[in-house]
């Protein structure tokens, strides 16, 4: 009687241990599903940051090599004027090396952006007024739009579709 109580006793606390090992058990690999969650989680974010990163610096280095001192002797010079009613150039050009001498004929200052075709170009530097800033850039065959692209300027002035042909 004694020992068989003994036995009981003894094969209820193994059963709870065994019980407490299981729990145990299935809080860890919850434990370690979440961290491989959260890693995941930390590496989406790594590569948006980084995306975003790229697309700046690749911006950044448009804007700063838009601005040239002197165009190439063989590209097509094209003037652009800039000021309070939008960017005023050219509808229509063929294809080629092509600098656009840009003039803010305004009163506040202005900048020059144009885009298409895998093109994103604008001055680093907005023109004050009369100030000249060239550009150069490869025309492909394509539609390109040229806008002013200073804060509050855009929807209240011109925007340019350029056809290259
Ligand atoms: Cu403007």
């Amino acid at each position: 009687m004694y020992m068989s109580t003994i036995r009981k006793y003894f094969l209820i606390i193994v059963g709870l241990l065994a019980l407490a090992l299981v729990s145990v058990g299935a809080q860890e690999k919850s434990t370690s599903e979440k961290a491989s969650e959260a890693w995941d989680a930390t590496k989406k974010t790594t590569q948006e940051v980084g995306s975003k990163v790229a697309k700046g610096t690749r911006q950044a280095a448009n804007r700063i090599e838009a601005a040239i001192q002197k165009p190439d002797a063989d590209a097509r010079k094209v003037d652009v004027k800039v000021n309070e009613r939008g960017v005023q150039m050219p509808n229509n050009l063929s294809a080629g090396k092509t600098a656009f001498v840009v003039r803010n004929t305004g009163k506040e200052a202005h900048n020059f952006e144009i885009e298409g075709n895998a093109i994103e170009k604008s001055f680093w530097i907005s023109l004050p007024p009369n100030e000249t800033k060239t550009m150069q850039v490869e025309l492909k065959p394509g539609t390109y739009e040229a806008n002013c692209r200073v804060q509050g300027h855009e929807g209240k002035e011109a925007k340019t579709r350029l056809v290259v042909k």
